[in-house]
């Protein structure tokens, strides 16, 4: 069973291949983001706390986020498997996640990196129309992303289980490299 963290910047794709390996592979796809925007657009306690933040192209606050994965990682169907996408999105949350996974004696198999170059992101995530895809606000993530997730590259580095893949080619391209892989940790 596969344990995949992904990284990359807004738009890199992360929850587009996330969604296609978690079909193939029968594991359950966690998106820190799909969660956020269920909880915003039900109005629930944490949404409501999590609304202007997103709105704004911030960063959720780490506890809040933290709890939100510690209660989901300890469903059963996350026992054998998941692919995390949108966390960790910073050092404190790698860390939090590095020790929840001692923890519960499970490691995680790869660290992907997929690997898009800002202008192609923009323009992605301008002609997805998201809530919070107005030019204004991407480029605040992007910002967020380059001072506070791409670090992450060097934190995943030093453990040994980094790649990073060419994320600027056709998503079914991009998939069938990840299908390989997952394949591989799954034996
Ligand atoms: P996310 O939901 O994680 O959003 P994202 O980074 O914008 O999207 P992703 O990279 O998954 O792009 P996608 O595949 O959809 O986060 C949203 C917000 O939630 C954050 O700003 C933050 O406020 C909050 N949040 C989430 N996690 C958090 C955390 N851990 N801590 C704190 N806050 C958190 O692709 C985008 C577009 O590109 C799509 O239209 C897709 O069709 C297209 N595309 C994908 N791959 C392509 C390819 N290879 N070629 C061409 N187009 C492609």
């Amino acid at each position: 069973m596969a344990r995949l963290i992904f990284l990359g910047a807004p738009g890199a794709g992360k929850g587009t291949q996330a969604k296609a390996l978690a079909a193939f592979s029968h594991i359950p796809h966690i998106s820190t983001g799909d969660i956020l925007r269920t909880a915003v657009a039900s109005q629930t306690p944490l949404g409501l706390k999590a609304q202007s933040y997103m709105d704004q192209g911030n960063l959720v606050p780490d506890p809040l986020v933290i709890d939100l994965i510690r209660d989901r990682l300890s469903q059963s169907d996350a026992h054998n498997g998941w692919i995390l996408d949108g966390f960790p999105r910073n050092v404190v949350q790698a860390v939090f996640l590095d020790e929840l996974l001692v923890d519960i004696s499970h490691a995680y198999d790869y660290a992907i990196n997929l690997d898009v170059p800002d202008d192609v992101l923009v323009q992605r995530l301008l002609g997805r129309g998201r809530q919070d895809d107005t030019e204004e606000v991407i480029r605040r993530r992007l910002q967020v992303y380059h001072d506070q997730t791409a670090p992450l590259i060097n934190f995943y580095q030093s453990q040994d289980k980094f790649l990073s893949i060419n994320g600027n080619i056709p998503p079914e391209a991009v998939t069938e490299e990840l299908r390989g892989l997952v394949q591989k940790a799954v034996v």
